[in-house]
């Protein structure tokens, strides 16, 4: 496949609510939608860094960058074989994993495009919708979080993700588990404690969590095995596992039960693979996390929660959890069974709704 064209939109997209984690708050999100042109084909992706340096040093801005300097000119007008061969060019650019998976991305839409397959089909994934839950960010106080909690049980969504930070904590959780006993609850730190701070949320053990996701810092993986090794519930990391490289090293030394998968933040859809069969084969169960994604990467989310090693339900919620109006002429909804369907159609299976682009595009660039 030889690309001879690649259009950049950096987007920002207003959130239908403030999302708000330990590491700050999102009321726009940015976005840089890639859209590849091959042979009057087009293919899209989408490059998940957002505004903030809060999630990953990536952001809307680094990644515009460094897709236009160095990854665009080695990708553009090359003879391309597989996604291998793709991240083989462009190995020699250091991290920026956001960036590099945006345009793989496009590149897999492309391809299924060309070869009339779905993603899903593409990679082997087996279900024909998949399991999800709802992230949901820290509010004002406890009793807004209590009526979050039971709008989003009210909609059907039967796996819920509470944020959490010092000072938020124990008692947000404990009230969500006293009301509802049965539901499938887990929460997500996202690297707000360190060894010392994170022992103190021992009550938590006591909770039935899914999993506590990434307590402690991206950087430390040895601090997540000392503190696995002092609860029962399994630590999930998320931030920490930037390679398939880290996923076995954090395994090796027990710094985790679980994994968050996230494209985005491995370099893409086949690293995510990568590290799906590596977990797979050791028993270590997978999940589908989700970076406040448009159509677009919430698509491709789908396809590769189809695969089998995803054993729990995907931060992946319907497209009304977060847009009023997204960029693609596809809506995604909630199923009966806390499901969303995986797309069919050739490629990741979207179509871009161009009047919505253009109210979203902040910047726009095209090389040729
Ligand atoms: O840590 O999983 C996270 C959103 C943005 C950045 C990081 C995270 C999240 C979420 C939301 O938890 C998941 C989603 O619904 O897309
Ligand atoms: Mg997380």
């Amino acid at each position: 496949m030889i690309i001879t064209q690649i259009s950049l939109y950096h987007l920002r997209m207003p959130l239908k609510n403030p999302f708000e984690t330990s590491f700050g708050r999102t009321i726009d999100r940015e976005c840089i939608l890639v859209e590849a042109v091959s042979e009057g084909v087009m293919g899209y992706g989408e490059c998940v860094a957002d505004r903030d340096p809060g999630y990953s040093y990536e952001t809307s801005g680094t990644s515009w960058y460094i897709l236009l300097e160095f990854l665009i000119p080695i990708i553009l007008n090359a003879d391309l074989g597989d996604a291998a061969d793709l991240q083989n060019r462009m190995s020699h650019v250091r991290g920026h994993q956001m960036a590099k998976a945006g345009l793989e991305m496009a590149f897999w839409d492309m391809l299924g495009k060309f070869e009339g397959k779905s993603l899903r089909d593409l990679i082997d994934g087996q279900k024909d919708r998949v399991p999800v839950g709802v992230s949901v960010g820290i509010q004002a106080n406890p009793q807004s979080l209590l009526e979050v909690v039971e709008d989003y049980q009210q909609q059907g969504y039967q796996r819920v993700k509470l944020k959490i930070k010092p000072g938020r904590d124990i008692y947000d959780v404990s009230l969500v588990r006293k009301a509802y006993p049965e539901l499938k609850l887990q929460v997500d730190a996202n690297s707000a404690y360190d060894l010392e701070s994170a022992l103190e949320l021992q009550p938590l053990d006591e909770l039935e969590l899914l999993m506590i996701e990434q307590p402690l810092a991206e950087d430390d993986l040895w601090d997540h095995r000392q503190l696995q090794a002092k609860f029962k519930t399994a630590i999930c990391l998320d931030e920490s596992i930037v390679t398939p490289r880290h996923a076995r090293q954090a395994l090796e030394m027990d710094a985790c039960r679980v994994i968050n998968i996230k494209p985005g933040r491995v370099g893409g859809i086949s690293r995510a693979i990568r590290i799906h069969d590596l977990c797979y084969g050791q028993n270590i169960p997978v999940w589908c996390g989700g970076m406040l994604e448009t159509g677009v990467g919430r698509a491709a989310n789908l396809a590769l929660a189809s695969l089998p090693g995803f054993a729990f339900p995907g931060d992946i919620s319907a497209t009304d959890r977060y847009y009023e109006q997204d960029i693609t002429q596809e809506r995604f909804v909630l199923n009966a069974d806390s499901t969303i369907s995986v797309p069919d159609s050739p490629g990741i299976g979207i179509s871009i709704d161009f009047q919505a682009l253009e109210r979203f595009v902040i910047n726009k660039i095209t090389l040729a």
